[in-house]
């Protein structure tokens, strides 16, 4: 399978909830490999750009007060197929649509409080690892377990 990238956020109310090494762990346990990993408060400017898909919808405004209310983790992951991956064990937008033993069926209740954000295609997780870390920011490593995880 294609190796990928997503970007993912550790979203203000998962770092106020102490839910960091929860959603670190679960994406580690799955077989990731981290490559980029920055703990950060986000410019007006970093939040707008992130989100400017969203710009006009009527939570645009609620969505970067959250995102911008409290430090957020960012990190970035690597694997076969590891955008669809990681939409899947963080689960679907809604936490009440969210597959249980999904993150955000376990650990969350409302649309606005979601816990995390996960890259949607491999196309946006390209351009939203280039928005949030600089090409120095992320490493590039052998780990030593690839061969039993990665199949080629
Ligand atoms: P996702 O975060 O699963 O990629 P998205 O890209 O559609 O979902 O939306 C980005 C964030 O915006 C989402 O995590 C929470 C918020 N959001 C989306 N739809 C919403 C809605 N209908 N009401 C309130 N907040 C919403
Ligand atoms: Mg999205």
């Amino acid at each position: 399978s294609p190796m990928e990238r997503t970007l993912v956020i550790v979203k203000p109310d998962a770092v106020q909830r102490g839910l960091i090494g929860e959603v670190t762990s679960r994406l580690e346990r799955r077989g990731l490999k981290l490559v980029g990993l920055k703990f950060m408060s986000i410019s007006q400017d970093l939040a707008h750009r992130h989100y400017g898909i969203h710009e006009g919808k009527p939570f645009f405004e609620s969505l970067i007060r959250y995102i911008t209310s409290a430090p957020v983790m960012a990190m970035v992951w690597e694997g076969p197929n590891a955008v669809a991956a990681v939409r899947q064990t963080m689960g679907a937008t809604r936490p009440t649509e969210a597959a249980p033993g999904s993150l955000r069926h376990d650990f969350a209740l409302e649309v606005g409080r979601n816990l995390t954000h996960a890259s949607d295609t491999v196309e946006n997780g390209v351009k939203e690892v280039e928005l949030w870390f600089a090409p120095d920011e992320l490493v590039s490593w052998a780990r030593a377990v690839d061969p039993w995880v990665f199949e080629q």
